[in-house]
């Protein structure tokens, strides 16, 4: 009997931990099912952040076809000016996931044509659950 209610234990905790470790991940899909696209409204990529909470390790995914759009991670000024200032990565193949390892501002633009001018960047990566503030860059 003592048995049984050990072997019971053991899968109760082993079945919290599997549940924990996958709830700890979260995957924000940028734009919903606007995907990563030149938007039709200018501040859909702001809207859409405004929407969320961020922790760190949380993944963004983006959805986008290979050759129509592009990801660029670049610094604030090359957010500002669209362009690929301070760039510190850039994929050109989608869908892209981004893990985001650290807490504060990320900021992503797309490099192709008028797109990021469009309103196709994201920087409101701002909200950090675990940190429980708002950071204001
Ligand atoms: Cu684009």
């Amino acid at each position: 009997m003592a048995f049984k209610f050990n072997m019971l234990l053991c899968m109760a905790m082993v079945a919290s931990m599997a549940f924990h470790s996958s709830a700890q991940v979260f995957t924000h899909v940028v734009g919903d099912t606007a995907g990563w696209n030149k938007p039709s409204i200018p501040t859909l990529y702001a809207d859409w952040a405004g929407s969320q909470i961020f922790e760190v390790n949380d993944i963004l995914k983006f959805n986008f076809k290979t050759g129509e759009e592009d990801l660029g991670e670049v610094s604030k000024q090359g957010y500002d000016q669209c362009n690929n200032h301070g760039l510190v990565n850039y994929i050109k193949e989608g869908p892209a996931n981004i893990t985001l390892t650290e807490p504060g501002p990320h900021y992503f633009v797309c490099l192709v044509g008028d797109h990021c001018e469009a309103g196709q960047k994201l920087n409101q990566m701002k909200r950090f659950a675990n940190k429980a503030k708002i950071y204001n860059n």
